[in-house]
Order: C-alpha cells, then sequence, then structure tokens
C-alpha cells in the first residue's frame, strides 16, 4: 500500500491569517528569535517569551483551516493508502480541518510542558512564569510545549521511519531553512520517493525535489489533492 509523508510550513497557513517566520513583514522581521525561540532566550526573559507566545495563542481563536488544511484532511480520508502529515507548525489548523494522522515536530502552542515533571498539558488560555504545574504544583515551571532552535524536535524516531518508506514525499510551504526538517526531502529521496515541493516561491532546497507547484496554498494544494485522489499522479 502506497505511503504519501506531506511536510507542512507556515506557508499553509498564512492564508489563515497566521504570520510566517522569515516573509517580509514575518515574525522574525519583529523578533529576535534567539531572545523568544532559544533556551537561553527564555532562561533570560521567561515573561517575553511567554508574551509572545500567549500572543500567538490568542490569535489562533481568531483563525479558521483554509482550503489546504482541508484537502489535506480530505486527502487522508478518502485515498487508498496511507497519509502522514508531519507539521512544522504549532497552531492546530490540521487537526481543527480533520486531519487524523499528524506529527507536530516543532510541538504545540496549546500544550504547556514542566520542565519538572516532564508531563504535558493541554493549555488554551495565557501562561506565565507563575503558573503552577497541574501535576507537581510547582510554580514557575511551565514553559511553550514547542522546540526552540538548539532542541532536538519531536518524533524523529517515527519520522525517519516514515521518511524512509515513503512513496511520495510532498512539502507545503516551507522555506527549507530549518533543519532536520529541511533535509527530510534528501532523505525521501534517498529511499526512492517520488519528492514533490508545492510553495509560493522557490524555497531554499527547490532544486532537491523531483517537482515544483508554484503558488498559493489554498490554489494549489485542492488541485493537487484532486489529481492524486484520481491517480493521476501515482501516489
Ligand atoms: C506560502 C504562502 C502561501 C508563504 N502558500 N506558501 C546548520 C546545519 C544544520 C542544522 C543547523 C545548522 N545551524 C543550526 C542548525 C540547527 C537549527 C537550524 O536549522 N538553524 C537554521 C536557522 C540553520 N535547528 C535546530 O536547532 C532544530 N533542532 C536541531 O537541529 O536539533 C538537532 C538535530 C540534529 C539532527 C537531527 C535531529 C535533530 C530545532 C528547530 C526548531 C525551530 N523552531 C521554530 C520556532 C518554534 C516554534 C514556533 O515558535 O512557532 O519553528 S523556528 C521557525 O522556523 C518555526 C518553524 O516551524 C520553522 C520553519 O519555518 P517555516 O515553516 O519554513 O516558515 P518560513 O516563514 O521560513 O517559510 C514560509 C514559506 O511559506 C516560505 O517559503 C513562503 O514562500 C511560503 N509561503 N505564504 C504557500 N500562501
Amino acid at each position: 500500500m502506497s505511503l504519501i509523508v506531506i511536510l507542512t510550513g507556515a506557508g499553509i497557513s498564512a492564508e489563515s491569517g497566521v504570520d510566517t517566520f522569515r516573509d517580509s513583514g514575518g515574525i522574525w522581521s519583529r523578533y529576535d528569535f534567539r531572545k523568544v525561540a532559544t533556551p537561553e532566550g527564555f532562561a533570560a526573559n521567561p515573561t517575553l517569551v511567554h508574551q509572545f507566545y500567549n500572543d500567538r495563542r490568542e490569535q489562533l481563536s481568531l483563525v479558521e483551516p483554509n482550503a489546504a488544511h482541508h484537502a489535506l484532511a480530505r486527502l487522508e480520508r478518502e485515498y487508498r493508502g496511507s497519509v502522514v502529515v508531519i507539521t512544522q507548525n504549532i497552531d492546530n489548523l490540521h487537526e481543527r480541518a480533520g486531519t487524523k494522522n499528524l506529527i507536530h515536530m516543532h510541538g504545540e502552542l496549546c500544550k504547556a510542558l514542566c520542565v519538572r515533571c516532564k508531563k504535558r498539558f493541554e493549555w488554551e488560555g495565557p501562561l506565565s512564569a507563575f503558573d503552577n504545574c497541574p501535576n507537581c504544583g510547582h510554580s514557575g515551571c511551565l514553559r511553550p510545549d514547542v522546540v526552540w532552535f538548539g532542541e532536538m524536535p519531536y518524533h524523529m524516531d517515527i519520522i525517519e521511519k516514515m521518511l524512509i518508506h515513503a512513496d511520495m514525499f510532498v512539502s507545503i510551504g516551507t522555506s527549507g531553512s530549518v533543519y532536520p526538517a529541511a533535509m527530510f526531502v534528501e532523505v525521501a529521496s534517498g529511499n526512492g520517493a517520488r519528492t514533490v515541493e508545492l510553495n509560493l516561491e522557490c524555497s531554499e532546497v527547490s532544486e532537491l525535489f523531483d517537482e515544483r507547484i508554484k503558488g498559493r496554498a489554498t490554489e494549489i494544494v485542492p488541485p493537487f489533492v484532486d489529481a492524486l485522489l484520481a491517480g493521476e499522479l501515482n501516489g
């Protein structure tokens, strides 16, 4: 049975109103990533980092999954083989669109992680340096459950297995500038997968793909899914 592995990045959520990182006006043009997305930044100023993620968590309640998220959920429901979505995004738009077979490799905005007892909790509201851990009861030990620079992305063992067994690897809306996600195309391709990139513009790793489709995610993902379901792309 055929396996399609799909990697998504900030570009798939852009048309829902979620900011990307490296486009002009993106998050890293307004924030220094060293201050808000590294363990060192969090240790130096937890209040700043909590505020950064609290604002983004609040923004999530104002946005909806778009046609690209819905198309991938439909692919999972209707494809005769297997589909897995690996997302770098910490938003919850894939699951809200109905995707079930989903791996959040950079964590989730709506979860908190206790650095003392290592338990994770669903967390919808603001998080602060003064909250108590619901499990161990200590204060000041909760952090957003996201993967910062210098930290190991989640679920790498299962991701590696998926990439090795993929028949098709599809990358959607990612600049290919952050590792290890940027090297997934090489792993999948090296193990025989056909590779396709769907993105607004060329990424850092575009030349490594067998095929490139340029455009907005909401415009190019639904017809791509239609073609896969019609068997036109031999997924
Ligand atoms: C559209 C669109 C529309 C717009 N339609 N498209 C040298 C070599 C190798 C590694 C390193 C290195 N130097 C440093 C490293 C390590 C570092 C790294 O990669 N640094 C780079 C800057 C070089 N990586 C790490 O530290 C990672 N950990 C790690 O490597 O551990 C060791 C390890 C080794 C080997 C195996 C396994 C592990 C951890 C990385 C953590 C990234 N964290 C962040 C922030 C936290 C979460 C959050 O706050 O949200 O994750 S950074 C940020 O970038 C976020 C994203 O998930 C990630 C990727 O960004 P993404 O999704 O690609 O967004 P953009 O904005 O860059 O691109 C958007 C794209 O969409 C663009 O191309 C647009 O054109 C397109 N687009 N609108 C379609 N409508």
